[in-house]
């Protein structure tokens, strides 16, 4: 097994971010050598910190699928030599960098001003005001390479309006926890099937299976691709509307769900580390 997950509402908490409840399954996995990979819709600067205390090695997704960072020990020159060489990862991008989206967000704001606050136009504090995150964490989550969030202030027929605008330039509008993110040539389940495919390779497992854990809209794209796929309860909405045969939902919310899911397949499963 390979395990994808969301981080905030699924392995984090929605409300207050805590992965507490999630540690002794996390651990489960980490002894049972199976990679944890993060596909957020967080940033790099976001994901580093949190791998280093959760001790994970595993490459990670950022930005909602735009783009995979790989780290060296998951390299090898004759998979990784054509990835452009970013600090200690080797990257395979999707999505346009930064300035598209910016050049892009300043184009709607003409067409539905005031109906949005976009990422970029908030300062650490604010953003810190609402989300919940610290101040620090407030920063780091502001360090976007890939995408600028919008914090939705306007109507659904706005909305409607957006995605149309978006449509017309190939980008496409999903929903997060709190924001509207924006996708253009890139989603989380195209980031799913390009690093399952990388790692079967690496780990020389031609049966990979990929679990996919996530509670929001922004999670369908993976959840659709993957083996096995797992909708985390959320207290901020209902289940999205998935349909697939292997998906199970939990009774739990947030990191709570995420272990009694983790720990549901890893039981029922004959060999652990598939
Ligand atoms: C944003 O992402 C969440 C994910 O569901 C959201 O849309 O609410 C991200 O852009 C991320 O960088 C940030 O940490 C998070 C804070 O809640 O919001
Ligand atoms: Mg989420
Ligand atoms: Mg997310």
């Amino acid at each position: 097994y390979v395990v994808y997950t969301d981080l905030d509402g699924t392995l984090l908490d929605h409300d207050n971010y805590s992965y507490q409840a999630a540690l002794p399954a996390l651990e489960r996995l980490n002894e049972s050598g199976i990679p944890v990979v993060p596909v957020t819709s967080k940033t790099r600067a976001e994901i580093e910190p949190l791998c280093h205390e959760l001790k994970l090695n595993a490459p990670f997704i950022v930005e909602n699928g735009a783009a995979i960072f790989i780290p060296k020990v998951f390299c090898t020159e004759e998979a990784c030599s054509e990835l452009p060489q970013v600090d200690g990862y080797r990257v395979k991008s999707f999505a346009p960098a930064i300035d598209f989206w910016n050049a892009l967000v300043v184009e709607l704001e003409k067409a539905l001003s005031g109906a949005f606050v976009a990422m970029n136009q908030m300062s650490a504090q604010q953003l810190a005001d609402m989300t919940s995150l610290s101040l620090p964490a407030a920063e780091r989550a502001l360090k976007r390479e890939y995408s600028n969030p919008l914090q939705w202030l306007g109507s659904d027929e706005q909305l409607q309006t957006l995605s149309d605008i978006c449509a017309q330039k190939g980008v496409q509008v999903v929903k997060g926890g709190r924001f509207v993110h924006l996708l253009k040539n890139s989603d989380k389940g195209a980031a799913l099937v390009w690093l399952n495919n990388y790692l079967s390779e690496f780990l020389e497992v031609s049966d990979l299976e990929s679990i996919a854990l996530g509670d929001g809209e922004n999670d369908i794209a993976m959840q659709l691709k993957a083996d096995i796929a797992v909708q985390i309860r959320s207290p901020a909405h209902e289940f999205p509307e998935l349909e697939k045969t292997s998906l199970y939902r939990t009774e739990k919310y947030g990191p709570e769900g995420w272990a009694e899911a983790i720990t549901k397949i890893l039981n029922s499963s004959p060999k652990e580390s598939k």
